[in-house]
């Protein structure tokens, strides 16, 4: 599991070579945005339950199949194993975040989990829009101007909506 800068100070050693001044730039510019992060993570963290929900209704709403007879949220155990899966696949996007490194996400979430569904016969890609949907409640909570000294936060909901991306991707 690597940060921001273990990943940048890894890359250095692997090529023998000093922190460039571009990676010492971008890691100045995450330095100067780090409440705007701790925010985003705390916000998210704060609502997962609200998010995983909210975003499980929209999905069987749109995909009612997985909730009737036969269907992979079809039963107590299968619905509880879902929301279980999407709070777990939110939990470590929350330390990919709060790290600023994807690296956490792929270790010890993503890695084999498309294998997993393919052998428990879960579909992929309706996790992945499960996932597509936790992404949009994620950042309308983690964006919303109401009540904070408004303030540009493009760049950080750009790389939060990567993360998600990155997991979706990687079952879709
Ligand atoms: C991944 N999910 C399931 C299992 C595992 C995971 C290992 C099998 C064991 C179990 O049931 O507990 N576990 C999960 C994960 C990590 C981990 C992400 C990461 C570290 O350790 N059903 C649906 C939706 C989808 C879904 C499409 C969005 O209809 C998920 C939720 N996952 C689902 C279901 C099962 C499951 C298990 C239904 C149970 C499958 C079954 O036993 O029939």
């Amino acid at each position: 599991m690597l940060d921001a800068f273990t990943k940048v100070v890894s890359q250095a050693d692997t090529r023998g070579e000093y922190v460039s001044n571009a990676q010492i730039d971008a890691l100045s510019a995450m330095v100067k945005d780090g409440l705007k992060r701790i925010d985003a993570v705390n916000r998210i963290t704060g609502n997962a339950s609200g998010i995983v929900a909210s975003a499980a209704r929209a999905l069987f709403a749109e995909q009612p199949q997985l909730i009737a007879p036969g269907g992979n949220a079809y039963t107590n155990r299968r619905m509880a194993a879902c929301l279980r899966d999407m709070e777990i696949i939110l939990r470590y996007i929350t330390y990919a975040i709060f790290t600023g490194d994807a690296s956490v996400l792929d270790d010890r979430c993503l890695n084999g989990l498309r294998e997993t569904y393919l052998a428990l016969g879960v579909p992929g890609a309706s996790v992945a829009a499960g996932i597509a949907k936790m992404k949009d409640a994620a950042i309308a909570i983690a964006n919303d101007p109401n009540g904070i000294t408004k303030g540009d936060c493009s760049a950080l909901m750009a790389e939060i909506a990567g993360y998600f991306d990155r997991a979706a991707a990687a079952v879709a």
